[in-house]
């Protein structure tokens, strides 16, 4: 492992540990993208996966918001995307403008096209490297964010072929095929541990897991196909980690739209940070996780669309309840958007949004 410069702000470190902080820590999903003109810059000269696969670029680009918002924001994320998992394990994905796979998985034969193993340092060796370079180039500013999709979530893009508004596809397999759907979802599981380790060795400090269409599955079916191999990163995270003598790093599961699985993620999804979509109330949330792992989030992103007062309003509201909680750690709260910032957001309504995050958290 390299040596890195020590961490200056470790707010969001604490937090995740379940510490309440003397404000809450803040950055938002997506935070290096299209609504930065100093990304679509860079952007209009570079593919996205090339950017994707070349380190130097990859830094560059999860430097981006935290240049334009230092002293305010308080993580970065390292630029990839949830598909590098797909295309590791043999599947092609092109950008143009949303994801799309040329040659979806269309029937359990056609697993066999997918890599029997997985080598991630092979494979995805480029993301270890861009995280090795960020991190040295932030020089201990904030701590950086790794991350990867949740199985469920990277099945629905590998059988639909790109995003989806029925999961019709998808849904299909789980309800037809059960049982390989069952494997192919450990299947990507198992690639999701080696990744995610891949990371803290190249010097990620925390990891989030995406699931991002987890709100498309009924409780039961979530409980089924997605909670299991959730379950199974987070212990294959920490056990491969402990093997190889390595410290643990926080690890946050964002499962949109899984409000209702709330209480059982709290209790033995091996999370220490969930985080939340905008569809519930942040008291109420507390209330259900009763102090048994940190929050994250929650504000709905088009409220940045609003202007400032808009803005200020629901910021205001959203520290209010987030830190009126009386239930074991309630203070333990990352300061975020319910879900990634849409490309038309102006950049200094999103300093804004930070500069009223410091003012009204502060305890
Ligand atoms: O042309 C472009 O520049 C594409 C825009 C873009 C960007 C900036 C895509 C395509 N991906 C990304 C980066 C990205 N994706 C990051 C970077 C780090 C950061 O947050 O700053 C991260 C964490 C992701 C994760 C991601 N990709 C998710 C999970 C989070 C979420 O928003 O739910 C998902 C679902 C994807 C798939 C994806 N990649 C890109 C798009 C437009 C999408 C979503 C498409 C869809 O709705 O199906």
């Amino acid at each position: 492992m390299s040596e890195f410069p020590p961490l200056r702000n470790d707010l969001l470190l604490r937090a995740a540990r379940g510490e309440r902080t003397e404000r809450a820590p803040v950055w938002i999903m997506r935070q290096a993208g299209r609504y930065l003109p100093e990304f679509r810059a860079l952007r209009a000269d570079h593919g996205f996966f090339e950017i994707c696969r070349t380190p130097e670029l990859a830094t560059e680009i999860t430097l981006q918001p935290i240049r334009r918002y230092s002293g305010l924001i308080d993580a970065s994320i390292i630029f990839s995307d949830i598909l590098v998992i797909p295309q590791a394990m043999g599947m092609e994905v092109l950008m143009n403008p949303g994801p799309s796979f040329p040659d979806p998985l269309n029937t359990p034969a056609d697993v066999a096209k997918l890599h029997q193993k997985v080598d991630v340092d092979k494979e995805l060796g480029y993301v270890f490297k861009a995280i090795t370079r960020t991190r040295l180039a932030l020089k201990g500013e904030v701590p950086l964010i790794g991350f990867c999709g949740a199985p469920w979530t990277l099945f629905a893009y590998m059988i639909e072929g790109g995003g989806s508004k029925t999961f019709t596809k998808a849904k299909t397999w789980l309800f037809k095929y059960p049982e390989e759907s069952k494997a192919l979802l450990l299947r990507v599981a198992d690639v999701c541990v080696d990744f995610l380790v891949g990371q803290v060795k190249a010097g990620a400090q925390l990891l989030q897991v995406f699931d991002s269409w987890a709100g498309e599955l009924s409780p039961h079916d979530f409980t089924l196909f997605s909670l299991s191999t959730l379950k199974h990163i987070s212990k294959g995270v920490h056990e491969q980690l402990s093997k190889q003598g390595i410290s643990p790093v926080p690890m946050t599961l964002f499962a949109k739209g899984a409000n209702y699985a709330l209480d059982n993620l709290a209790k033995e999804s091996g999370y220490d940070v969930l985080g939340l979509d905008w569809c519930i109330e942040p008291s109420v949330a507390r209330k259900i996780v009763d102090g048994k792992v940190a929050l994250q989030g929650n504000m709905d992103p088009n409220v940045l669309y609003g202007g400032r007062d808009a803005i200020e309003d629901a910021v205001k509201q959203m520290c209010a309840e987030f830190q009126r909680g009386t239930y074991g750690q309630a203070g333990a709260w990352i300061a975020n958007l319910g879900h990634g910032i849409t490309p038309g957001v102006d950049p200094e309504d999103v300093r804004w949004f930070f500069e009223c995050i410091h003012k009204y958290s502060a305890t």
